[in-house]
């Protein structure tokens, strides 16, 4: 039979078939040396040997992977960030868009907890700034249920991953999103505040027919060490603009129309400052 990893807890995989049953399953033979190698989101072949129970025969290949989160197989990415309680990153978040870019994923930007949001001014300035870039931007408020019903219509296919830093109400969102399922207890445990922080990437299939995942909160993102020219390309809002100069890197060159773009406020100083770090990140490497 076949079916999709949806949970690796403790390297153990649960499998779910295509008519929906879940069976927790264990490798054998050749395979099992390559437990370390097998990713939420890998489609599988396996064999039920017992109530609930299935032997793991094969790993089919993989359209892509990411590493953090570790998902195989994946569409898009829903990046979640929060102004408030805690105020999230925008070099986390522009981090993870260029690192979506790289892997040659769709990448969505989920403003969460607006009903918390202190500075409705900025909040605007945000969303219209990644909004002209070209992302698709949802605000919502799991509590309110604020955007809810927009994203639960709003049809996609494949598998999302909802990715972001801790405490910006990723597994709040999922369970506002799918009050029925089973709140993802057992991939819930207990940390720091009395807080509940999701240890295990889990995928769930959503009315609208994809599977979304929830994952932990990285924020040592192993992304864009890549070519400035790629890092570049991820960067919509900083191409086409002129350059005195074709190679241009857009940092310190003279007549950089990057730059000039920037001090006229065409382009968001935080996005051109996020790429010149990837820059220099990359440059730190390759020497
Ligand atoms: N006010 C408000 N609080 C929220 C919202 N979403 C989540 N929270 C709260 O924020 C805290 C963290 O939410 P989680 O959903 O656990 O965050 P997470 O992104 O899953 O965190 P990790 O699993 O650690 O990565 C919880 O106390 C939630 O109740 C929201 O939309 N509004
Ligand atoms: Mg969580
Ligand atoms: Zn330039």
């Amino acid at each position: 039979m076949e079916g999709l990893v949806t949970l690796l807890e403790a390297n153990r995989p649960t499998v779910q078939s295509a008519d929906g049953q879940t069976y927790l399953c264990y490798l054998k033979g050749r395979i099992k040396r390559d437990v370390g190698r097998i990713m939420v989101g890998d489609r599988v072949q396996f064999e039920p040997t017992d109530e609930g129970e299935a032997r793991i025969d094969a790993v089919l290949p993989r359209a892509n992977q990411l590493l953090r989160p570790p998902v195989a197989n994946v569409s898009g990415l829903l990046v979640v960030y929060s102004l408030a309680e805690p105020q999230g990153s925008l070099e986390l978040l522009d981090k993870r868009l260029v690192m979506a870019h790289l892997t040659g994923l769709e990448a969505e930007i989920i403003i969460s907890k607006t009903d918390v949001a202190p500075d409705p001014s900025a909040l605007r300035d945000l969303v219209e700034r990644y909004r002209e870039i070209g992302y698709r931007v949802w605000l919502v408020s799991s509590p309110q249920r604020w955007g809810i019903t927009e994203m639960l219509e709003y049809p996609r296919t494949g598998i999302w991953v909802l990715t972001g830093e801790s405490g910006v109400g990723k597994s709040t969102l999922l369970k506002a999103l799918l009050p029925d399922a089973l709140a993802s207890t057992q991939a819930l445990s207990r940390g720091g505040r009395g807080q509940q922080t999701t240890r295990w990437v889990r995928l769930y299939r959503m009315p609208a027919g994809y599977w979304l995942a929830d994952s932990p909160g990285y924020t040592a993102l192993e992304t864009a060490v890549a070519e400035p020219s790629r890092i570049l390309a991820a960067f919509d809002d900083l191409t086409g603009w002129e350059c005195r100069f074709s190679d241009c890197l857009h940092g310190l060159e003279p007549g950089c129309g990057v730059v000039e773009a920037v001090q006229r406020g065409h382009v968001a100083e935080w996005r051109w400052r996020h790429y010149r770090k990837l820059v220099s990140e990359w440059v730190k490497k390759s020497y």
